[in-house]
């Protein structure tokens, strides 16, 4: 398929073309996930850039190099009438509540145009989570995609989280996420898409993105960036082959979220429980050693 039929099929594409039906869904949420600053606003751009004619590009979502992170509102650009992507807030070095919090985002359940507030306690992570049953979204289709910047090294903590978001985002959406490898040319990309489908991923894609200093099109990079899309698509054709009930989805995943927020609380009150039960060993020991100081003391001096 050349690239004019693959950004025909992606602008025409309609949940209703399926044997049945759209099932109640109304739109396809491509979500975005990953560390900050390895390119999930840009790939936005890149993803309208190559839906459009012509080589006039705009920066729709806010790129660039911060220490910190610079995407913060969970924002969504529409790219066709049918397909929507969602810029969520990047992670770098996260706590266990920032993690659920990336999973708040994942279900939807962290509203479009919300500051993401990493949350750091049980109280404010299940409060957050009920005031999302305000406006309850039933109707999005969702599917999650892993952007990662390629570079020279990775690391086994960070590896690890990568599984298990991927695990989770097959619980929670029935999706194993596409991994988008982003930087191509800045090391060997085949390295880590092998280490990504050894995590489990099926979908891994390397591209290198339409940015403001380099947005010249060109056929690889623009095929690239169409397929990720494509793929998303096919994921999603393949599921609504299945009959689907939009709102047991919902529950579902909030009870995935639910589970996880507990099991984060246990293992803090088990974290809690042990470091209280060592300063007690502490304490005890430090008591010992002076009662028998004391006594050695006494005996030197020949006081009983
Ligand atoms: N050379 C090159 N630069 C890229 C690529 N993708 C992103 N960049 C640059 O990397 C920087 C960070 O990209 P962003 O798109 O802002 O990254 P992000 O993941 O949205 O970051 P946060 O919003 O902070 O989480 C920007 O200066 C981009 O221009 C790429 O594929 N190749
Ligand atoms: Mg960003």
């Amino acid at each position: 398929m050349d690239i004019r039929q693959l950004r025909d099929k992606i602008l025409s594409f309609s949940l209703e073309d399926v044997d049945l039906g759209s099932q109640g869904y109304t739109r396809v949420l491509l979500q975005l996930f990953g560390y900050t600053g390895h390119g999930k606003s840009s790939f936005i751009n890149s993803c309208m850039y190559v839906l459009e004619e012509g080589e006039n590009f705009k920066e729709h979502a806010e790129a660039g190099e911060t220490d910190h992170g610079l995407t913060m509102v969970r924002n969504a650009y529409p790219i066709t009438d049918m397909i929507t992507m969602v810029d969520n807030r990047g992670c770098s070095k996260m706590n266990d509540f920032e993690r659920a919090e990336v999973y708040a985002q994942l279900g939807n359940f962290v509203s479009i145009g919300e500051k993401v507030e990493w949350k750091d306690n049980y109280k404010a992570m299940m409060e957050a989570l009920e005031d999302s049953e305000l406006e309850p979204n039933f109707s999005d289709f969702i599917v999650p995609i892993f952007v990662y910047r390629v570079r020279k090294q990775t690391s086994a903590e960070e590896m690890q989280y990568v599984k298990t978001f991927m695990e989770n985002c097959v619980k929670m959406t029935g999706i194993v996420p596409i991994v988008v490898l982003t930087f191509k040319t800045e090391a060997d990309y085949l390295e880590i898409e092998k280490i990504f489908r050894i995590l489990g991923a099926e979908t891994v894609i390397a591209i290198e993105n339409y940015t403001k200093m380099s947005n010249k099109k060109t056929p690889e990079r623009t095929t690239d960036i169409l397929k990720v899309i494509d793929s998303a698509l096919r994921n999603v054709k393949f599921r609504l082959e299945q009959p689907r009930n939009q709102k047991r989805e919902r529950i579902e995943r909030k009870k995935c979220i639910n589970n996880y927020i507990h099991q984060i609380q246990v293992q803090q009150e088990i974290k809690k429980h042990e470091i209280e039960r060592l300063e007690r060993e502490k304490h005890e020991r430090e008591r010992r050693k002076k009662s028998v100081f004391k006594v050695w003391g006494r005996s030197a001096c020949g006081i009983f």
